[in-house]
C-alpha cells in the first residue's frame, strides 16, 4: 500500500499540479535575506511584507502544530504574443500571469480540496493553513526547500523543464510527511553554482546574468536581490499613488506587471508551454486608447475576475497614461485631454504628465486651460511639471 505521502502527491498530480514537494517545518532557510531586504527599504510601500516577519522566518509562528509543508507548482501559459506585439508601443503590456482567471481563485480552492483529501485519510478534524500568495510564508524558499526548482538570479524559482512560468501555493500541515531531498548545490568542474532538484535535474544560472542587464529599471539591483521600488511589476501593480517621476520614462509600455527577466532567461524562453491561449491573445495587449476610455463599468466588465482588478481602474489607467506618454504619439492628445478631467486624481495627474511628454500646442493649451481649475495638489504639480517638460 502506497504511503500517505505517496497518496497525497499522486492526488495532487491528479488534480492538475504540474509539481508537488513536501519539506519539514522549521526556520525559513533564507530568512536572513529577507531581513537584509526589509532592512534596506526594498519592499517599498507593500507594508504587508514588514509585518509578521517572525511569523515568515518560520511557519511554526503561524501553526505551532504544523509539521510538513506541502508545496505545489502551477505552470501557467507562457507568452504566446507575437513578436511584434511586444514591439508594439500603441499597445499595453500585460504579464503573462495575469491574463486570465485570477490564479488566488483557481488554486486555492484547490489546497483546500487537497486538504480535505488529507483529513480524510488520516481522520484530522482541524484544517491546514493553505496559501497562495496570501500569507506571511517565503514561498520561493520553501519551493526550493522541497526540491521543486531553484532560485536563479532574477530571484524567480526555476524548473529545469518548466522555466519560472509557476505559480506557487503552499499547506502548512500537522502530518509528518516524508519530506523530498531539497535542492542540493553541487560541485561540477565549472564552479557555477549549480543544484540538483528532488527528481534529479540539474539547474544552475552558470555564468548567465541576462536577467540582471536586460531588467530596464535596474531593479535586479545584485544576483538574487530585487529592489521592489524599482521594479516594474512593484510599480505597476502593488503601489497606489504616483509613479516616481525619474521611473515613469522606463516603464515602456508595460501596463501591469512585467515579464523581462523571465522573458531573456534561457531557462524560461525555451519553455514555453504548449496550454491553450486563454483567449484572443490580442485582448491581452490591448490598445492603450482603447483603454484609457475605459469608464468604471466598463473596467468591470472587461477585468473581472482577473488580477488586474487588484490595480483598480484608477491603477491601470494610470499605468496605460504612463505607456502612452512613452509612445509619445501625438494621436493620443485628444483622448488625454479628456482624461486630464477624469475624477480620479491620480489619473488626470499621470494624464499631464504624457501631454507633457508628447508636447505639443494642443497639448499646452489644455494643461494652461486646466490648471487654473485644478485643485488637487498633486495634479496641479504634475500639470506645472508638465508645462515646463514642453519648455
Ligand atoms: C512581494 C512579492 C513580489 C514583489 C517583490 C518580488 C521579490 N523578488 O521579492 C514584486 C511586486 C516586485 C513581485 C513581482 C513578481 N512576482 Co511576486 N511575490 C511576492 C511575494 C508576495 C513575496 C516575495 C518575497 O518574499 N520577497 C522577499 C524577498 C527577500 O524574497 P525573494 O526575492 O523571494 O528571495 C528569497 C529567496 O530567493 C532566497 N534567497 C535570497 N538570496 C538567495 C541566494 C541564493 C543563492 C539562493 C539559492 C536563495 C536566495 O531568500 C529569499 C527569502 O526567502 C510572493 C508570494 C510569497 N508569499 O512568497 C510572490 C511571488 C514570489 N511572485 C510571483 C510572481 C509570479 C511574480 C512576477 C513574475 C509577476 C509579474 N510577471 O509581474 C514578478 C517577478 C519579479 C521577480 N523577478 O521577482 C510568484 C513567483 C513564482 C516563481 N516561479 O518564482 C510568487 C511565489 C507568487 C505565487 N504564489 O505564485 N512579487
Ligand atoms: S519584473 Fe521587470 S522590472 Fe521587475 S526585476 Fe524583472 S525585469 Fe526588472
Ligand atoms: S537569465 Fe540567466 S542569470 Fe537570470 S535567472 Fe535566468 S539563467 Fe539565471
Amino acid at each position: 500500500m502506497a504511503s500517505l505521502t505517496e497518496r497525497l502527491k499522486a492526488k495532487a498530480r491528479e488534480m492538475g499540479f504540474d509539481l508537488v514537494g513536501i519539506t519539514s517545518v522549521g526556520p525559513a532557510p533564507h530568512a536572513d535575506a529577507l531581513a537584509e531586504w526589509l532592512a534596506r527599504g526594498y519592499h517599498g510601500e507593500m507594508r504587508y511584507m514588514a509585518r509578521h516577519v517572525d511569523r515568515r522566518r518560520d511557519p511554526r509562528r503561524i501553526i505551532p502544530e504544523a509539521r510538513s509543508i506541502v508545496v505545489l507548482g502551477e505552470r501557467y501559459a507562457a507568452p504566446t504574443l507575437p513578436t511584434a506585439v511586444y514591439d508594439d508601443p500603441s499597445r499595453g503590456l500585460i504579464a503573462v500571469y495575469a491574463q486570465g482567471r485570477d490564479y488566488h481563485d483557481r488554486i486555492r480552492p484547490r489546497l483546500f480540496e487537497l486538504d480535505a483529501f488529507l483529513r480524510q485519510e488520516t481522520g484530522r478534524a482541524t484544517h491546514a493553513r493553505c496559501y497562495v500568495d496570501t500569507g506571511p510564508v517565503l514561498e520561493r524558499d520553501w519551493a526550493m526547500q522541497a526540491g521543486l526548482g531553484f532560485i536563479g538570479r532574477n530571484t524567480c524559482l526555476i524548473h529545469p523543464s518548466l522555466g519560472s512560468w509557476l505559480f506557487l501555493g503552499v499547506m502548512l500541515v500537522p502530518e509528518e510527511l516524508e519530506p523530498d531531498p531539497p535542492a542540493q548545490p553541487i560541485t561540477l568542474p565549472s564552479g557555477y553554482l549549480t543544484w540538483r532538484l528532488a527528481d534529479g535535474r540539474i539547474g544552475t544560472c552558470g555564468r548567465c546574468t541576462r536577467c540582471l542587464s536586460a531588467c530596464p529599471t535596474g531593479a535586479l539591483v545584485d544576483a538574487y536581490v530585487l529592489n521592489a521600488r524599482r521594479c516594474i511589476s512593484y510599480l505597476t501593480i502593488e503601489l497606489r499613488g504616483p509613479i516616481p517621476r525619474e521611473m515613469r520614462p522606463l516603464l515602456g509600455h508595460w501596463i501591469f506587471g512585467c515579464d523581462v527577466c523571465q522573458l531573456v532567461c534561457p531557462w524560461s524562453r525555451r519553455r514555453v508551454v504548449s496550454l491553450p491561449p486563454a483567449d484572443d491573445p490580442m485582448l491581452w495587449a490591448p490598445s492603450l486608447l482603447e483603454l484609457l476610455a475605459l469608464d468604471e463599468p466598463a473596467f468591470r466588465q472587461r477585468f473581472r475576475g482577473t488580477p488586474i482588478m487588484r490595480a483598480k481602474r484608477r491603477g491601470l489607467l494610470r499605468n496605460v497614461c504612463v505607456a502612452i506618454g512613452n509612445w509619445g504619439d501625438p494621436i493620443a492628445v485628444p483622448i488625454l485631454i479628456r482624461a486630464l478631467h477624469d475624477p480620479e486624481p491620480l489619473i488626470r495627474g499621470h494624464a499631464a504628465w504624457a501631454l507633457g511628454r508628447i508636447g505639443g500646442s494642443a497639448a499646452r493649451e489644455a494643461l494652461a486651460r486646466a490648471l487654473p481649475a485644478e485643485q488637487d495638489a498633486f495634479v496641479r504639480e504634475e500639470i506645472q511639471v508638465a508645462m515646463e517638460m514642453m519648455g
